[in-house]
């Protein structure tokens, strides 16, 4: 479906058409074509054939020849006519927030600025300031869109995409005339990083119900900046505490929910999957229902629309078409690992070492969220930023955990490590000390940059130890930040299943760390995982859920997960790794 494409073109039409100066009506006429076309809840190009399309209000005759050229040809001739009159950089102009066409035309016209980088020197020079229409204040609105345009091309984690999606929804669930809210996109699936907040509101059949939300939304306090605002969907940066971050609300009516979270949740590709499917059995999906002729068969719930299409409803996490569609076709989706089949967190840090809490706050804490055991994993003494301790201060956080867990009811606490793996593969302390921990992750803090080789060869040595039950964030990525080990995942797999060593889910979104299709690699290879949080406070065993979508972003099922487990399965699980 071409709608948003072609109503793209019209728009972008307008825009050109007012940089020029050229006639306002004609640029009015694009607009609202625009606009038309992109509310329309068909495809275009079928409104085209059956004549709908000719009788709709807006739609003039030379906008219909536009129309038919670009669906004979894939352009319009006028769009390309009218872009060969401007230096191609000057459309990125329009993507600053702040810098609508008029703004664009005046920097054009008046200060010969072409692209960006024209703009910002105007603005330190204070030329744009001066410029009629400007003034200090618009100056530093744009100084601030460019600074965004600038920073926005990278993509925010997980954790940061949630917290705008809660302000939005804690904001918009008080509106009047909502029935559903929900997130919608990359979020949803939860991918890794994610480009900007999709959220979809469903509203009643009120009149202007669905401008009142576009209108909560972008005058809220928290909107940095409006970057288009229409009658049902609302484009904005807000400001959260970490981040600026971009949320586009939808409104759509209520009869229509389910569609639309289909569509909006995607992915693109799993979309395509779907509408072949839709194809093939003469039906027509799209974000609005999925419809037999003009009839709607589904679109208010989702799971219907799958089921009506002949599939099994699949998770919004497996939705990247990575097999997922053929198996709903076939019944053999995995029943993915789920936050609740969590029995214990087996990473999480304590004051001991560079922690915030006391063992006792985190087993309270632990014990509070359900869980039936925590295993406490300080740093071992060549972390020592992070504060690793001593043989001899182990020794004596070994005793002090196993005699508090004498006297601590409701939850189990194990006492483990997080012991560094060195630079030629052998571990910080010696296997003596390690026999005395109930369970002992390790993990590499230094030299990741080093070659193929050597990574993957320190990794496979650490778990050649009979001690070692884990390796903790296995390629040690920092998202945005810091590139994973340029590790031999097939090989560090394979000796994890033959060792009997689990590998780490790190829970933490700014690791993911085995990510999602290691994940799948992991179980498929019949390799254990463990879901660890790597908290560094109370607050910090609340990243569970982080993990667990990822794990189950790559077809992880409870089984595969060994702090699913009750504590007897791990205990003997430790037990036939180490020497008799
Ligand atoms: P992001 O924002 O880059 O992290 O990724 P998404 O998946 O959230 O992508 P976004 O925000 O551009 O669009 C949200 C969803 O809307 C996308 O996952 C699928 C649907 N969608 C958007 N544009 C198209 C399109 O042209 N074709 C199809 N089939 N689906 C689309
Ligand atoms: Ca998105
Ligand atoms: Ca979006
Ligand atoms: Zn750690």
């Amino acid at each position: 479906m071409k709608n948003a494409v072609l109503s793209e073109l019209f728009d972008q039409m307008a825009d050109i058409m007012e940089i020029l100066g050229e006639d306002r009506f004609r640029i009015n006429s694009y607009r609202k074509v625009a606009r038309v076309i992109g509310d329309i809840p068909i495809d275009v190009e079928v409104l085209l054939g059956s004549g709908g399309l000719a009788a709709t209000p807006g739609i003039g005759k030379s906008s219909l020849a536009k129309i038919e050229e670009f669906f004979k040809s894939g352009a319009i001739t006028a769009h390309r006519q009218l872009l060969a009159k401007i230096p191609p950089t000057l459309l990125e102009l329009l993507g600053i927030p702040g810098m609508g066409p008029k703004g664009v035309k005046a920097v054009y016209v008046q200060l010969k600025v072409e692209s960006i980088a024209g703009l910002k020197s105007a603005i330190a020079t204070g030329e744009l300031a001066k410029l009629p229409g400007f003034g200090e204040k618009k100056a530093a609105i744009i100084a601030r869109g460019i600074e965004f345009l600038e920073r926005s091309t990278g993509r925010i984690r997980l954790d940061q995409a949630l917290e705008a999606a809660q302000m939005v929804t804690v904001l918009l669930q008080e509106h009047p005339g909502i029935r559903s809210i929900q997130p919608a996109g990359s979020l949803r699936r939860c991918a890794e990083t994610i480009g900007d907040v999709d959220i979809l509101v469903a509203v009643g059949k009120r009149k202007g119900a669905a401008e009142q939300v576009i209108e909560a939304f972008t005058g809220a306090q928290f909107v940095e900046q409006v970057i288009a605002s229409g009658p049902t969907k609302g484009s904005a940066v807000i400001n959260t505490e970490s981040t600026p971050v971009q949320v586009d609300v939808r409104v759509v009516p209520q009869a229509s929910f389910g569609a639309a979270a289909q569509y909006f949740t995607g992915s693109k590709a799993h979309n395509v999957r779907l509408r072949e499917i839709a194809v093939k059995a003469k039906l027509k999906l799209n974000e609005y229902g999925l419809f037999k002729g003009e009839k709607m068969i589904a679109g208010a719930e989702e799971p219907s629309i799958y089921e009506k299409l002949g599939l099994d409803y699949i998770d919004p996490l497996l939705r990247e078409d990575r097999g997922e569609v053929e198996a709903a076709g076939e019944h053999r989706l995995p029943e993915l690992i789920e936050l609740e089949d969590i029995k214990g967190d087996m990473h999480v840090h304590s004051v001991a070492s560079d922690g915030m809490s006391t063992v006792p706050e985190l087993a309270e804490a632990a014990r509070n969220s359900g869980y039936k055991y925590i295993c406490i994993t300080d740093h071992s003494q060549s972390s020592a930023i992070a504060n690793g301790l001593s043989p001899k201060q182990l020794a004596a956080e070994i005793e002090q955990i196993h005699k508090l867990a004498g006297k601590t009811k409701g939850i189990t606490i194990l006492a483990g490590v997080e012991v560094d793996i060195l630079a030629d593969g052998r571990l910080d302390f010696d296997d003596k000390l390690l026999a005395d921990l109930d369970f002992v992750i390790a993990s590499i803090h230094s030299g990741m940059g080093g070659p193929r080789e050597r990574v993957t060869m320190r990794t496979l040595k650490a778990m050649d130890n009979p001690y070692v039950n884990c390796i903790a964030h296995p390629t040690g990525r920092l998202l945005g930040q810091r590139e994973p080990m340029d590790l031999d995942m097939e090989a560090v797999i394979k000796h994890a299943s033959r060792t009997q060593t689990a590998l780490e889910v790190n829970a933490n979104p700014w690791r993911l760390d085995l990510k999602d299709v290691h994940c799948r690699m992991a179980v498929e290879a019949g390799a254990k995982l463990v879901i660890g949080t790597d908290a560094h406070s109370t607050g910090g065993l609340g990243l569970m859920g982080f993990g667990v979508a990822t794990a189950a972003r790559g077809w992880v099922t409870r089984a595969n997960i060994l702090n699913t487990c009750p504590l007897s399965k791990i205990v003997s699980w430790v037990k036939a790794k180490r020497p008799k």
